[in-house]
């Protein structure tokens, strides 16, 4: 007989149940009408499979005392109860890596989009107003600053981007990094009034919330512009639409937002924004190779051999 697995959430590559449900029987949490009857009819459950933003929570964990493994798609697991899990001595797995490529060149393409303002000009060609004038001139990457608010796995794809950008670039994080050139600052703000183009690519933690604040902003001023692919809750969202409208910065590109899938509607109605619907890994390459890992993770510990890429 097959093992149960509960998926939490809708599955990240459509794929995904088909594939599960060949090793194991599938559970759908989040189309569950009755979840709490669900869990106590799983209360032998052993393993999850979840994505960073769809849990399970401590309460969940605590549900299913035999729970063994929760393999996560994404490399971010901040909806996930880590600590809980530990504690219960629960194994979390992740998909690191495979998808860097994939969010430093959304990275890059909201920068683009932005700089060279490609959708107003799309819309201008549209609306038939390219007989009447030229376009106006826009900005552009080439030799201005940036500073990346978490130098990381992504951070450091991105920052190679914007290398052949001749882009100078800064970073900030807890600590300067060793082997690093690129300036570091020890302060977010001080690096806000320092740079053209602030990106934020840095986990969502207790500590991370809310570090893009109305006053990092003012420091960003309005020739800058901000760029968040890494999760809603690290900007002040409200702030920013206050600081896009009041001029007080120049433009942002946001692929993430603090309760998706409603971004804050002060934002729909700014032209001196980029939206996209978080689709920083959303490709078919990435997201095939990021569901060969989650599935990966599982057969691995079915197979009790050592998890592919552990988180604890
Ligand atoms: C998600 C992400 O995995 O990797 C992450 O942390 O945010 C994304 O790649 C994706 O949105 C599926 O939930």
């Amino acid at each position: 007989m097959k093992p149960d697995i509960l998926l939490m959430g809708p599955p990240a590559h459509p794929d995904i149940p088909a594939e599960l449900e060949r090793d194991f029987t599938l559970h759908r949490y989040w189309e569950a009408a009755d979840k709490p009857a669900l869990l106590r009819q799983l209360a032998d459950l052993r393993y999850i499979s979840t994505t960073g933003h769809d849990g399970p929570d401590e309460d969940t964990i605590r549900a299913l005392p035999k729970l063994e493994l929760i393999s996560s798609f994404g490399v971010g697991y901040d909806g996930i109860d880590v600590a809980a899990a530990k504690a219960q001595g629960v194994r979390v797995s992740n998909t690191p890596d495979v998808l860097n490529d994939c969010v430093a060149e959304l990275t890059l393409a909201l920068m683009l989009s932005l700089a060279r303002e490609i959708i107003g000009s799309d819309r201008y060609v549209r609306e038939g107003r390219w007989p009447d004038a030229p376009y106006p001139f826009t900005g552009e990457l080439t030799g201005k600053r940036a500073g990346i608010l978490g130098l990381g796995r992504i951070g450091k794809e991105i920052a190679q981007r914007l290398e052949v950008f001749r882009m100078d670039i800064a970073y900030h994080g807890r600590r300067r990094q060793e082997g690093v050139d690129y300036a570091y600052f020890a302060d977010l703000r001080e690096m806000a009034e320092a740079v053209d183009w602030l990106i934020v690519i840095a986990p969502a933690t207790a500590k991370s919330r809310h570090k893009v604040d109305a006053e990092v902003l003012q420091a960003l001023g309005p020739q800058g512009h901000l760029i968040n692919v890494a999760r809603g809750m690290l900007v002040d969202e409200a702030a920013l639409v206050e600081a896009l409208k009041d001029g007080v910065i120049a433009g942002a590109g946001l692929d993430v937002f603090e309760d998706e899938p409603h971004p804050h509607p002060g934002l729909l109605d700014l032209p001196n924004v980029v939206l996209t619907p978080h689709t920083g890994s959303a490709t078919w390459r990435t997201r095939r190779i990021m569901a060969d890992l989650m599935l990966g993770n599982l057969r691995a510990h079915l197979a009790g051999e050592d998890l592919k890429t552990p988180v604890v």
